[in-house]
């Protein structure tokens, strides 16, 4: 397969700005850049989908550079729903460092700062040099700025698109890229850039989008209730990440392994077959989490991570050390242990179980497991010596619910 058939097996194609791309894609080696603004300090699973083209163009000896915008972080990029907050510079600046280390750390490639051209040029030259290019009548016809007409759009965000414009024709100046890629939201920016150029230097530059990656029921790839899915594995672990994965419904997880693997056609419709046969097994979701977290916190965490899923599947919570543990365990109720108590009381004063006669029913009928083990004595003492590294005890209460106590 080529270049281009590749990117449409894998449906990551949306736009392109000229038919001319599929030849020179397939047939040239171009540089190109995509971009990210500083609105958090770290990407999350949803970013990851579609800067895994720059890897993907990559691999078919394209050149990526992958700008950060410490600039347009500044402004914010228009959403179609309402004016962004302003974030700090503060806040600008410290993401700018997160994402540049990310971005190199996971991707390995040449990372830009736009704020670095961007931050000398006087307002008088911005309005001549670029400004004078750009018909406001052409910026209204946008559709996100469209739709903002309604509830009213700032001049600070009107202008935003003209600040992306004004990298591509930078890059293009300075490193010659000819090509900007991104997810389809980012349509308006990409071709008020590709104007600029034709105004300014009388050459065309293309850009491509990809569809946002969603879910069977139209929801964005990575949005969870509540927490986001951070690539930075501080702040979302590779069992979190797997929990995510493994979790995939049926129905996407296809799709999700064609956008968000390097696996190829024959192995991903081999994969397919297998999961139609037996959904119940998973096996198409157990693949996209290797995959994916092997990529991005490489084999040996992807190799801790399906430990600590096994042994909790299985009970055998042994297995695993105490920092594992912690790591599993996170979102089950705990508590501190503060002495030593019997069995009896070790359940009813840390709510395991809500009534003495409830507590003794559990434990005569064999419902209560510590750290793997059936305890049916309820005058037996539980102590250190029974928790994994000293430190703690997994109660487990019946088939599914899970209590962390940890010694002091
Ligand atoms: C700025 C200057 C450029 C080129 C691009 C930009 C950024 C662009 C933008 N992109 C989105 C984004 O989200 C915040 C990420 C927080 C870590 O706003 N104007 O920065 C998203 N992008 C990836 C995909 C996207 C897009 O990073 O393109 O579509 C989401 O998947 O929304 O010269």
């Amino acid at each position: 397969m080529n270049c281009f058939e590749d990117l449409k097996y894998r449906g990551l194609i949306k736009d392109i700005s000229n038919p001319d791309l599929e030849k020179k894609l397939n047939e040239e080696s171009l540089t190109f850049y995509i971009g990210t603004d500083p609105t958090a300090d770290s990407m999350h699973i949803g970013h990851f989908s579609s800067f895994l083209i720059a890897t993907r163009l990559a691999k078919y000896g394209h050149k990526p550079i992958l700008l950060i915008g410490g600039a347009t972080g500044l402004i914010g990029d228009p959403k179609p729903s309402k004016e962004r907050p302003m974030i700090t510079k503060e806040s600008v600046e410290k993401n700018v460092e997160g994402l540049t280390k990310q971005a190199k750390d996971i991707f390995g490639f040449e990372v830009v700062n736009n704020y670095d051209w961007t931050k000398d040029i006087s307002i008088i030259d911005f309005l001549r040099d670029y400004g004078k290019y750009i018909n406001v009548n052409y910026m209204l016809d946008k559709d996100i700025i469209a739709r903002r007409l309604e509830t009213g759009i700032t001049f600070a965000e009107f202008t935003y698109g003209l600040l992306q414009g004004m990298d591509f024709v930078h890059l293009y100046e300075d490193k010659n890229v000819t090509l900007q890629v991104a997810g389809s939201d980012q349509w308006g920016n990409i071709t008020t850039g590709i104007e600029l150029a034709r105004k300014m230097k009388d050459v065309e530059l293309y850009g491509m989008t990809m569809p946002l990656v969603l879910d069977a029921n139209g929801v964005k790839f990575g949005k969870t209730e509540g927490n986001a899915l951070w690539l930075d594995k501080n702040k979302t672990s590779s069992y979190e990440l797997y929990q995510y994965l493994i979790n995939s419904d049926d129905n996407s997880v296809i799709d999700y392994l064609k956008k968000l693997t390097f696996l190829s056609k024959e192995e991903i419709e081999d994969i397919e077959s297998k999961h139609k046969e037996q959904p119940e097994l998973r096996y198409a979701q157990k693949m996209l989490a290797k995959e994916v977290i092997s990529f991005l916190h490489g084999e040996e965490d992807y190799n801790k991570a399906l430990k600590i899923s096994e042994a909790l599947f299985s009970g055998n919570v042994k297995e695993l050390s105490y920092d594992e543990i912690i790591d599993g365990f996170k979102d089950v109720p705990n508590f501190e242990i503060n002495e030593e108590l019997t069995l009896l009381d070790l359940l009813v004063n840390n709510g395991v179980a809500s009534s003495r006669r409830e507590a003794r029913e559990f434990i005569s009928a064999g419902s209560i497991l510590i750290n793997g083990d059936k305890f049916m004595d309820e005058n037996q003492v539980i102590g250190k010596d029974i928790a994994i590294e000293d430190k703690v005890l997994i109660i487990r209460r019946g088939k599914k619910k899970y209590y962390m106590g940890m010694f002091k």
